[in-house]
């Protein structure tokens, strides 16, 4: 089967922790869409959706699924996303389509984190992936050398040979040459740096589940 394929599979698979009636947390990402094209088979079963970026909220409202603001609703039951990478405890690498923020807003407003990926993304330790990290521009250099300082190498995501700038309006740094073996302190740690916005490492919020499209089918990871 095709990665493509692969998606699509995983994508039908979290339908099965849909709840009926309920407001659905929405992450970013190819695989997401995947999710989004299976939820709007059944759209009329559910009130209507978060979403975690601009991009994943206009495929949601124009499959005619309701998008609610975070700050509308309660908690959440099941927030579906992708990863970069994840480790077999359900810490992700995130942030490689710049929605890392409002996508650890929404999987902490949600009390499920349902993981749908393909099994390239399945890795044994974090870190092969360049991390991403928000952070708000004046503070990229010093945040840059505190990486250089850890061994990492930082660089500044372009779009089109200027800085992206993220839905929050921020910058992102992808840090390579780390190890990340204990992804929980890791993401303390970063957090703790002035002007860092979010960390692409999702310990704190880390997959409850985790639906990975192999060539024998769906594995579920939990
Ligand atoms: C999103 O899913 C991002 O955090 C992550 O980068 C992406 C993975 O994208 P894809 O499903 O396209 O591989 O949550």
């Amino acid at each position: 089967m095709t990665q493509d394929e692969l998606k699509t599979l995983v994508g039908q698979a979290a339908l099965q922790y849909i709840q009926a009636g309920s407001i659905v947390g929405v992450g970013t990402g190819s695989t997401v869409n995947k999710f989004i094209d299976a939820l709007a088979t059944i759209k009329d079963k559910i009130a209507g959706a978060v979403s975690s970026s601009v991009a994943s909220t206009e495929r949601l409202q124009a499959l005619g699924i309701k998008v609610f603001e975070a700050g509308e609703v309660d908690e959440l039951a099941v927030y579906v996303d992708g990863a970069d990478e994840i480790d077999n405890a359900g810490n992700m690498i995130k942030g490689g389509g710049a929605a890392l923020t409002r996508e650890k807003i929404v999987a902490a407003q949600s009390l499920q984190f349902i993981c749908i990926a393909d099994d390239s993304k399945l890795v044994q330790m974090l870190g092969h992936f360049p991390v991403p990290v928000e952070v708000v521009p004046m503070a990229a250099r010093r945040i840059t050398r505190q990486f250089e300082a850890l061994g990492g190498s930082a660089v500044l995501r372009l779009k089109n040979g200027l800085p992206l700038v993220t839905d929050n309006g921020q910058h992102i740094l992808d840090v390579s040459g780390l190890s990340i073996a204990d992804p929980l302190a890791f993401e303390s740690q970063v957090n703790q740096w002035p002007g860092v916005v979010t960390v692409g490492v999702f310990a704190f919020q880390k997959a409850s589940i985790c639906l990975l499209g192999t060539a024998d089918g769906v594995k579920t990871l939990n």
